[in-house]
C-alpha cells in the first residue's frame, strides 16, 4: 500500500486548520500512520526543498516553512500520493479547484497550507527526513473492510 508525507504548513497551524485538513484526509479513507507537531529547522528545510535551491522563491520558502510549527503526517492508501495531491489542489491556490483544500481555504502561493509528496519516490525520501521508524505505527484498522474492496 502506498504512503505519502503530508505537512500542514505554519499558516495552516496558525489559522487553526489542522483539524479541517486531517478531517478531509481521514474522510477520504486514507489511513493515518504517523503524526507529530514539530519545528522545521533551516537544515531540514534545505534538505526538504533541495530541488528549489537557486530559484527566486527559495529563501522566502525556507523562511516561511521555518517560521512556526508544522504538523507532519504519514498517510497510507491506494494511490495515496495522487489522492493527496488531488485533495490539496493546485500549488497556486488561485488556480486550485473549489472542493480542494487550497481551493477552499487558501489564496496565496506562498501561503498554500499543505505539502504532499509529489511522487512515490519523493514520498520515501521525505518520510525518512521527517520520521524515524518507531514513530510510524503499524496497526489494523477495522474500517478498512468498508473502504477497500
Ligand atoms: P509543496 O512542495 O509545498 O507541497 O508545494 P507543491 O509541490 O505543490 O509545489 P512546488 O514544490 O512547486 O513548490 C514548493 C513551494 O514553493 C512555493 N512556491 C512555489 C512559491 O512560493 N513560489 C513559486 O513560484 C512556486 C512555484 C509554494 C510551494
Amino acid at each position: 500500500m502506498q504512503r505519502t508525507l503530508v505537512l500542514v504548513k505554519p499558516d495552516g497551524v496558525q489559522r487553526g486548520l489542522v483539524g479541517e485538513i486531517v478531517r478531509r484526509l481521514e474522510g477520504r479513507g486514507l489511513k493515518l500512520m504517523a503524526l507529530k507537531m514539530m519545528q522545521v529547522n533551516r537544515d531540514l528545510a534545505a534538505r526538504h526543498y533541495a530541488e528549489h535551491q537557486g530559484k527566486s522563491f527559495y529563501d522566502g520558502l525556507l523562511d516561511f516553512i521555518t517560521s512556526g510549527p508544522v504538523v507532519a503526517m504519514i498517510w497510507e492508501g491506494r494511490e495515496a500520493v495522487t489522492v493527496v495531491r488531488s485533495l490539496m489542489g493546485s500549488t497556486d491556490p488561485l488556480k486550485a479547484a473549489p472542493g480542494t483544500i487550497r481551493g477552499d481555504l487558501a489564496l496565496d502561493l506562498g501561503m498554500n497550507l499543505i505539502h504532499g509528496s509529489d511522487s512515490p519516490a519523493r514520498a520515501e525520501t521525505e518520510m525518512a527526513l521527517f520520521f524515524s521508524g518507531p514513530e510510524i505505527h503499524q496497526y489494523d484498522r477495522t474500517a478498512d473492510r468498508w473502504i477497500r474492496e
